[in-house]
């Protein structure tokens, strides 16, 4: 059910929607919070509120920190992205979380049989033929992570930044277990690995403009009205909201507050080297059903890189597309990694903003297409492999 805040609430949120920098957001969240009544319906939006609170108040000491080149020393709340696209490695503890880190990257890290070795999110670049996977190790999940337990905000708070997440399972012991284990605590914290039925944006405008709702889909369980009162009772009345898919009132709570959120993940069964580990792995496999793919692994006796990479890759959607010069018989070598529906303007944005502005055409070359190349415009979707030469003014 919605949380049916009180109206004070209601009218402090609208400072928090009105406020113009990420301090006075800071603050009037703060303030919000204080309205909010403590009971289990609200618990979930007061733990989000206070995370966002949390990563603003970071954000803004690490600007100050840069200014005077000091180091807080204090744990991150998330690690800054590199490459082409940041995944979180999360696992109960002696998964062999560091193992992989040390097996595909060049990372310090600690392996050791001692229970919770790793205490602080760990980066490293692993270097995928032309795609660049920043993994980030996270200390160990346990029972309570979401509701707060030791290092538990640290690390799905970097699960929740990240672009993807694998969920690493040791096979020398009940592998359904852990991977349950993983899935309720990220759920707890509003972190989906199940693609959602539906979809909803808010896309503020502060145009003085009126409140547009696009439905292409279908509403659960409430009426076309009833999301609108929400909204207004939001003091949401300047903004497009697009709704797709099958949604429920409470999704569009979520969305306003943008608690939930959907992370593809896959699942590495580590430690495949070992005696009971294919008997466990057929566990695993009946277990998941095929809902998310599972790698088997062994990161001691370096197994399963090859295929991890390629289904990193498939999961997150990453298309590597090659650009040439105009007039030059080959392309440069290095592609771009992008995600899946990127248009020929993403392209061109990601190259200089020029690209745009003085766009005329581009030739694609590509198998799927009849002929090729084919002349183009900037809304034309690329695909895996495809090689783009863009003609400027
Ligand atoms: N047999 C086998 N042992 C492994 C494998 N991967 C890791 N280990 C062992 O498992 C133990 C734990 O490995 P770590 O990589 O430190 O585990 P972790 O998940 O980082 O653990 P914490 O950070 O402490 O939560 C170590 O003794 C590793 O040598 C594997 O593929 N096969
Ligand atoms: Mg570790």
């Amino acid at each position: 059910m919605p949380t049916n805040l009180p109206p004070d609430a209601l009218d402090k949120w609208e400072e928090v929607e009105a406020a113009h920098t990420p301090r006075e957001k800071m603050e009037k969240m703060i303030e919000f919070l204080k309205y909010v009544p403590q009971h289990k319906g609200t618990l979930k939006l007061r733990g989000e509120i206070r995370r966002k609170i949390a990563v603003i108040r970071e954000d803004l000491e690490d600007k100050k920190r840069k200014g005077t080149g000091k180091s807080s020393g204090g744990p991150k709340l998330f690690v800054e992205k590199e490459g082409s696209a940041q995944i979180a490695i999360l696992g109960p503890t002696n998964a062999g979380k560091s193992s992989l880190l040390q097996a595909v990257t060049k990372a310090n890290v600690v392996v050791s049989t001692t229970n919770y070795t790793t205490i602080q999110p760990v980066p490293g670049i692993m270097d995928f033929g032309d795609v660049q996977f920043q993994l980030v190790e996270t200390p160990a999940v346990m029972e309570g992570s979401g509701d707060g337990r030791a290092w538990g905000p640290m690390t799905l708070g970097v699960a929740r930044n990240a672009d993807g997440v694998l969920l690493m399972v040791d096979l020398s012991k009940n592998p359904v277990v852990q991977v349950k284990l993983l899935i309720s605590e990220l759920e707890k914290s509003r972190v989906l690995v199940k693609k959602p039925n539906g979809r909803v944006e808010v896309e503020r405008r502060h145009a003085g403009t009126a409140l547009r709702i696009i439905l292409v889909g279908r509403l659960i369980g409430c009426s076309m009205k009833e999301v609108e009162v929400l909204l207004r009772n939001y003091k949401i009345h300047d903004a497009i909201v697009r709704i797709s898919g099958e949604v429920s009132l409470e999704d569009i709570e979520d969305a306003i507050f943008e608690t939930t959120t959907y992370k593809p993940a896959v699942i590495v069964a580590n430690k495949a080297d070992l005696p009971d580990a294919v008997q466990n792995f057929q566990l695993l496999k009946k277990y998941v059903n095929n809902r998310i793919p599972i790698v088997p692994m062994s990161c001691e006796k370096r197994f399963g890189i090859e295929v991890l990479g390629k289904t990193l890759i498939q999961s997150l959607g990453i298309i590597r597309i090659y650009t040439k010069e105009p007039g030059s018989r080959t392309d440069t070598g290095r592609p771009f990694a992008l995600k899946s529906g990127t248009t020929i303007g993403d392209l061109a944005k990601n190259i200089h903003k020029e690209f745009v502005s003085n766009f005329l055409f581009a030739m694609v070359w590509a198998k799927r297409l009849p002929f090729s190349p084919k002349k183009v415009g900037l809304s034309f979707v690329l695909d895996d492999g495809d090689i783009v030469e863009i003609h400027t003014r």
